[in-house]
Protein backbone atom coordinates (compact mmCIF):
# COMPACT_ATOMS: atom_id res chain seq x y z
CA UNK A 1 0.00 0.00 0.00
CA UNK A 2 1.36 3.32 -0.54
CA UNK A 3 0.74 6.69 1.06
CA UNK A 4 1.73 9.76 -1.25
CA UNK A 5 5.02 9.07 -1.82
CA UNK A 6 5.69 6.65 1.06
CA UNK A 7 5.22 2.47 1.02
CA UNK A 8 2.95 1.21 4.17
CA UNK A 9 4.64 -2.36 4.72
CA UNK A 10 2.69 -4.19 7.36
CA UNK A 11 4.24 -7.10 8.86
CA UNK A 12 4.89 -9.79 12.20
CA UNK A 13 8.49 -9.63 13.67
CA UNK A 14 10.84 -8.71 15.79
CA UNK A 15 11.62 -4.94 15.43
CA UNK A 16 15.05 -5.63 16.85
CA UNK A 17 15.81 -7.98 13.50
CA UNK A 18 14.66 -5.10 11.17
CA UNK A 19 17.75 -3.66 8.48
CA UNK A 20 16.62 -0.52 8.04
CA UNK A 21 17.66 2.83 8.38
CA UNK A 22 15.63 3.64 11.00
CA UNK A 23 13.66 1.41 13.81
CA UNK A 24 11.41 3.60 16.44
CA UNK A 25 11.70 2.56 20.23
CA UNK A 26 8.27 2.47 22.43
CA UNK A 27 10.65 4.29 25.43
CA UNK A 28 9.63 6.01 28.52
CA UNK A 29 10.16 9.53 29.57
CA UNK A 30 13.19 8.58 31.01
CA UNK A 31 14.63 7.51 27.84
CA UNK A 32 17.01 5.15 29.90
CA UNK A 33 15.51 1.38 29.28
CA UNK A 34 12.57 -0.83 30.94
CA UNK A 35 10.47 -3.79 29.47
CA UNK A 36 8.86 -4.75 26.25
CA UNK A 37 10.33 -3.40 23.29
CA UNK A 38 12.19 -0.90 24.49
CA UNK A 39 14.23 -3.79 26.70
CA UNK A 40 14.94 -5.73 23.81
CA UNK A 41 16.11 -2.91 21.58
CA UNK A 42 18.75 -1.59 24.65
CA UNK A 43 19.82 -5.15 25.06
CA UNK A 44 20.35 -6.10 21.94
CA UNK A 45 21.83 -2.79 21.05
CA UNK A 46 24.84 -2.35 23.78
CA UNK A 47 25.54 0.32 26.09
CA UNK A 48 25.97 2.60 23.59
CA UNK A 49 22.53 3.48 23.15
CA UNK A 50 22.22 3.81 26.95
CA UNK A 51 24.96 6.85 26.98
CA UNK A 52 23.55 8.49 24.19
CA UNK A 53 20.04 8.64 25.73
CA UNK A 54 21.45 9.87 28.90
CA UNK A 55 22.65 12.77 26.97
CA UNK A 56 19.15 14.03 26.15
CA UNK A 57 18.24 14.14 29.59
CA UNK A 58 14.92 12.14 28.56
CA UNK A 59 11.78 12.78 26.69
CA UNK A 60 8.31 14.77 27.15
CA UNK A 61 4.90 12.22 26.22
CA UNK A 62 4.58 12.76 22.58
CA UNK A 63 8.07 13.94 21.45
CA UNK A 64 11.15 11.99 20.02
CA UNK A 65 14.93 11.66 20.35
CA UNK A 66 17.41 9.61 17.64
CA UNK A 67 20.64 7.77 18.72
CA UNK A 68 22.68 5.36 16.80
CA UNK A 69 21.64 1.65 17.04
CA UNK A 70 24.90 0.24 18.70
CA UNK A 71 25.23 -3.43 17.49
CA UNK A 72 21.06 -3.53 15.79
CA UNK A 73 21.09 -4.07 12.06
CA UNK A 74 19.81 -0.67 11.42
CA UNK A 75 21.51 2.77 11.68
CA UNK A 76 19.15 4.79 14.23
CA UNK A 77 16.98 4.15 17.27
CA UNK A 78 14.34 7.04 17.30
CA UNK A 79 13.04 6.85 20.96
CA UNK A 80 9.20 7.95 21.00
CA UNK A 81 7.58 8.02 24.08
CA UNK A 82 3.69 7.16 24.12
CA UNK A 83 0.85 7.92 26.69
CA UNK A 84 -0.15 5.55 29.31
CA UNK A 85 -3.38 4.97 28.53
CA UNK A 86 -6.28 6.35 31.31
CA UNK A 87 -3.33 8.75 32.39
CA UNK A 88 -3.38 11.76 30.25
CA UNK A 89 -6.96 13.51 30.47
CA UNK A 90 -7.84 13.16 27.39
CA UNK A 91 -4.94 13.93 25.46
CA UNK A 92 -4.10 10.56 24.64
CA UNK A 93 -5.16 10.37 20.94
CA UNK A 94 -3.05 13.47 20.21
CA UNK A 95 -0.23 12.55 22.35
CA UNK A 96 0.14 9.17 20.45
CA UNK A 97 -0.61 11.14 17.17
CA UNK A 98 2.49 13.45 18.03
CA UNK A 99 4.78 10.26 18.89
CA UNK A 100 4.24 9.25 15.20
CA UNK A 101 4.31 12.03 13.48
CA UNK A 102 7.54 13.33 15.59
CA UNK A 103 9.29 9.82 14.50
CA UNK A 104 8.48 10.36 11.13
CA UNK A 105 9.61 14.09 11.42
CA UNK A 106 13.29 13.73 13.19
CA UNK A 107 13.61 10.18 10.22
CA UNK A 108 13.38 12.80 7.71
CA UNK A 109 15.94 15.23 9.49
CA UNK A 110 18.07 12.65 9.39
CA UNK A 111 17.70 11.64 5.97
CA UNK A 112 16.39 7.91 6.62
CA UNK A 113 14.94 6.41 3.39
CA UNK A 114 13.70 3.61 5.66
CA UNK A 115 11.76 3.11 9.09
CA UNK A 116 10.13 0.52 10.83
CA UNK A 117 7.49 1.30 14.10
CA UNK A 118 6.46 -1.28 16.90
CA UNK A 119 2.76 -0.55 17.75
CA UNK A 120 3.64 2.19 20.51
CA UNK A 121 1.73 2.51 23.99
CA UNK A 122 -0.17 -1.12 23.44
CA UNK A 123 1.80 -2.72 25.29
CA UNK A 124 2.98 -2.00 29.07
CA UNK A 125 0.88 1.41 28.49
CA UNK A 126 -2.58 -0.19 27.68
CA UNK A 127 -3.51 1.88 24.78
CA UNK A 128 -6.25 -0.42 23.03
CA UNK A 129 -4.90 -1.45 19.76
CA UNK A 130 -8.17 -0.92 17.65
CA UNK A 131 -7.99 2.38 18.88
CA UNK A 132 -4.06 2.70 18.47
CA UNK A 133 -4.01 1.86 15.02
CA UNK A 134 -6.98 4.67 13.92
CA UNK A 135 -4.09 6.99 14.89
CA UNK A 136 -1.33 5.21 13.46
CA UNK A 137 -2.88 5.87 10.18
CA UNK A 138 -4.03 9.42 10.36
CA UNK A 139 -0.51 9.96 11.57
CA UNK A 140 1.18 8.15 8.33
CA UNK A 141 -1.64 9.79 5.89
CA UNK A 142 -1.20 13.27 7.12
CA UNK A 143 2.88 13.35 7.17
CA UNK A 144 2.72 11.45 3.79
CA UNK A 145 1.28 15.01 2.49
CA UNK A 146 5.11 16.64 2.61
CA UNK A 147 7.45 16.16 0.80
CA UNK A 148 10.77 14.12 2.84
CA UNK A 149 13.50 11.02 2.67
CA UNK A 150 10.90 8.33 3.34
CA UNK A 151 10.32 5.83 0.69
CA UNK A 152 9.29 2.88 3.27
CA UNK A 153 7.90 2.70 6.19
CA UNK A 154 6.96 -0.59 8.17
CA UNK A 155 4.80 -1.24 10.86
CA UNK A 156 6.09 -4.42 12.84
CA UNK A 157 3.67 -6.40 14.98
CA UNK A 158 4.64 -8.41 17.31
CA UNK A 159 2.17 -11.32 17.76
CA UNK A 160 -0.67 -12.75 15.13
CA UNK A 161 -3.85 -10.78 16.70
CA UNK A 162 -2.44 -7.52 16.63
CA UNK A 163 -1.11 -7.73 12.98
CA UNK A 164 -4.73 -8.79 11.88
CA UNK A 165 -6.20 -5.31 13.32
CA UNK A 166 -3.88 -3.81 11.38
CA UNK A 167 -3.91 -5.31 8.36
CA UNK A 168 -7.99 -4.74 8.61
CA UNK A 169 -7.48 -1.17 9.56
CA UNK A 170 -5.71 0.02 6.96
CA UNK A 171 -6.85 -2.29 4.15
CA UNK A 172 -10.40 -0.71 5.47
CA UNK A 173 -11.96 2.62 3.23
CA UNK A 174 -12.05 4.49 7.00
N1 LIG B 1 9.48 -6.19 18.26
C1 LIG B 1 8.28 -5.65 17.93
N2 LIG B 1 7.30 -5.41 18.82
C2 LIG B 1 7.54 -5.76 20.11
C3 LIG B 1 8.77 -6.33 20.54
C4 LIG B 1 9.77 -6.54 19.55
N3 LIG B 1 10.95 -7.06 19.84
N4 LIG B 1 8.69 -6.56 21.88
C5 LIG B 1 7.46 -6.15 22.28
N5 LIG B 1 6.76 -5.69 21.22
P1 LIG B 1 5.64 -2.11 25.02
P2 LIG B 1 4.47 0.55 25.44
C6 LIG B 1 5.40 -5.13 21.14
O1 LIG B 1 5.15 -2.58 26.32
O2 LIG B 1 3.10 -0.02 25.57
C7 LIG B 1 8.62 -0.24 28.45
O3 LIG B 1 8.95 -0.74 29.71
C8 LIG B 1 4.44 -5.46 22.26
O4 LIG B 1 3.85 -6.74 22.04
O5 LIG B 1 7.03 -2.48 24.61
O6 LIG B 1 4.65 1.78 24.60
C9 LIG B 1 9.08 1.19 28.24
O7 LIG B 1 10.29 1.46 28.92
C10 LIG B 1 3.41 -4.35 22.11
O8 LIG B 1 2.46 -4.67 21.08
O9 LIG B 1 5.56 -0.49 24.87
C11 LIG B 1 7.95 1.98 28.79
O10 LIG B 1 8.05 2.14 30.19
C12 LIG B 1 4.23 -3.17 21.60
O11 LIG B 1 5.50 -3.73 21.22
C13 LIG B 1 6.75 1.16 28.45
O12 LIG B 1 7.21 -0.18 28.32
C14 LIG B 1 4.48 -2.09 22.63
O13 LIG B 1 4.61 -2.66 23.92
C15 LIG B 1 6.15 1.56 27.12
O14 LIG B 1 4.97 0.85 26.91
Amino acid sequence: MKFGGIDIIIKKGDITEEKVDGIVNAANNTLLGGGGVDGAIHRKGGQSILEQCKKHSGCPTGEARITTAGNLPCKYVIHAVGPIYGRKDGMEEKLLYNAYYNSLKLADEYGLKSLSFPSISTGAYGYPIKEAVKIVKKALKDFSNRNSSLEEVSLVLFNEDDLKVYENYFNSSL
